[in-house]
């Protein structure tokens, strides 16, 4: 059943596969639970995918390149940080507002959804939540309009799953920090005009910073030659003796929580976003089910294409209930980091299997650009591992059921 209640109608779809077709899944009605803002919210950023990044993405992950004009519409649909408070230069919407947002850019393209967990969760909320007034005056209404795109560097070259293990360092100097180090695997930086960096204190202690990128000593290489999410744009971050005002460090925060706060809250943006790129394989595949005939009748009606098709739309019906009910957790405050680590890993894990699986259903053809599934399969491997691996999520689970660290 379509998300409007009526029959899907996609046996009478035409034959052009260029056009976007999507429509959303709902086989559980959980349209009911959500609010009508959420709805025009989600409404809108499906529209927004189907005009302007439809259309274009195939070619930018074809070259490796990112849409770059893409941020100013990103901000105009308020993508941005889209439950932080509208005077910080977010949208005032609720947790559920901002995962289906999440949702439906994820349904595009996951690096399309990258650039805006990046800007509003990674790099907006730090500063809304840590930084001082001044701070937030300074950045927050030109990261909320897509004015300044900002970057989050937390994984260092030695240092992934363990970034309590960096070695970026800042040492007093009178009015500033001297900063030391080098970042890893950095969304967005080639093209970032500030960093949220964190880095160790005389102290040992991890603190957190905004850093301009004209800043003498910064560098932000780009990383070439990656097979997945081939049109966000990934570098590193190198300091060498980079001064960085005293104003410019978080004042209050001290310690991984800082930064692991910031991952709870895109980690929650990616269990929903998730569900986006499992949709639109799901869709396809339905489609390609009915169109594509051998043995004299479409494909869709043999029984090992049904329980394909049966087994996907089972998968994201419950993870949509995963996400929905994490999404009232989150609207209450009461959203555990463990609980969202549950999400994001089992619902990415369940976008990457539906996106196999749709693969095999589109034959020869699934493997080509004239579908979106190979491209959403590719992404889907760096959604797996970035904002802490499948592995290191289920070692969170465990901990938290167990009470016994498995990490170390
Ligand atoms: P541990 O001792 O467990 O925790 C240190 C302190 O942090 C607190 N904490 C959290 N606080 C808020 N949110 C969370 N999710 C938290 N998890 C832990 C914890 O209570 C403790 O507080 P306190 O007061 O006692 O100091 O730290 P650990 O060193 O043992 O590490 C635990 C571990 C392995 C789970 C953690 O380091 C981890 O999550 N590793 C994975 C690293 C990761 O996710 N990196 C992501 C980099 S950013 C990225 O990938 C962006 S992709 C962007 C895009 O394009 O979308
Ligand atoms: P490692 O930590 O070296 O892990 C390798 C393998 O070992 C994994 O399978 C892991 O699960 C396993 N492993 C590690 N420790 C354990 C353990 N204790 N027990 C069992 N298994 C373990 N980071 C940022 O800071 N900012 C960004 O904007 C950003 N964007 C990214 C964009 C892309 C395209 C990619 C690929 C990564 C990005 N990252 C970013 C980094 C990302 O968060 C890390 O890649 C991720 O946390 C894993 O770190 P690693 O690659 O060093 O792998």
């Amino acid at each position: 059943m379509s998300e409007n209640g009526k029959a899907t109608g996609i046996a009478t779809a035409k034959k052009s596969v260029k056009t976007d077709k999507f429509q959303g899944h709902d086989y559980y009605n959980i349209d009911e639970l959500l609010s009508d803002e959420n709805k025009m919210a989600r409404d809108a950023v499906r529209t927004w995918v189907k005009q302007e990044v439809s259309p274009i993405i195939e070619d930018y992950s074809n070259r490796a390149e990112c849409p770059k004009h893409l941020f100013k519409g990103l901000a105009d649909i308020g993508a941005f940080g889209p439950s932080l408070p509208v005077e910080y230069g977010g949208g005032g919407m609720d947790e559920i507002a901002y995962g289906i947002i999440m949702q439906e850019l994820e349904r595009g393209d996951s690096g399309i959804r990258s650039m805006a967990s990046v800007q509003g969760s990674l790099v907006m909320y730090p500063i809304y939540r840590f930084a001082s007034e001044a701070q937030k005056k300074k950045y927050l209404p030109k990261l909320g309009s897509g004015e300044f795109i900002g970057c989050f560097g937390l994984t260092e070259p030695d240092h992934g799953s363990n970034p309590s293990g960096m070695t970026t360092n800042i040492k007093e100097d009178g009015d500033c920090y001297i900063l030391n180090g080098a970042k890893m695997w950095i969304t967005n930086s080639p093209v970032a005009d500030l960093a949220v960096v964190w880095a160790k204190d005389e102290e040992g202690k991890i603190r957190g910073m905004v850093v301009e990128t004209g800043s003498k000593g910064f560098t932000t290489p780009e990383i070439h030659g990656k097979w997945s999410l081939r049109a966000s744009i990934t570098g590193e971050l190198v300091f060498e003796d980079v001064r960085v005002p005293k104003e410019n460090v978080f004042p209050e925060v001290r310690g991984l929580k800082g930064p692991l706060s910031c991952l709870s809250k895109a980690r929650y943006g990616i269990a929903w976003g998730a569900i986006g790129a499992a949709m639109d394989c799901y869709d396809s595949a339905l489609r390609y089910s009915l169109e594509r005939e051998q043995f004299g009748k479409p494909i869709g009606g043999f029984q090992l294409t049904q329980k394909k098709l049966a087994e996907m739309i089972t998968e994201i019906t419950k993870a949509q209930l995963l996400a929905w009910r994490l999404g009232t957790l989150a609207n209450e405050g009461k959203a555990s980091p463990a609980q969202i680590s549950m999400a994001k890993r089992n619902n990415v894990h369940m976008a990457l299997e539906i996106a196999r699986e749709s693969r095999q259903i589109h034959g020869g053809m699934g493997i080509t650009n004239e579908y979106p599934v190979m491209r959403h399969m590719m992404n889907l491997e760096t959604v797996l591992t970035y904002e802490g691996t499948h592995d290191i999520h289920l070692l969170i689970t465990g901990m938290d059921v167990t009470g016994l660290n498995a990490f170390k």
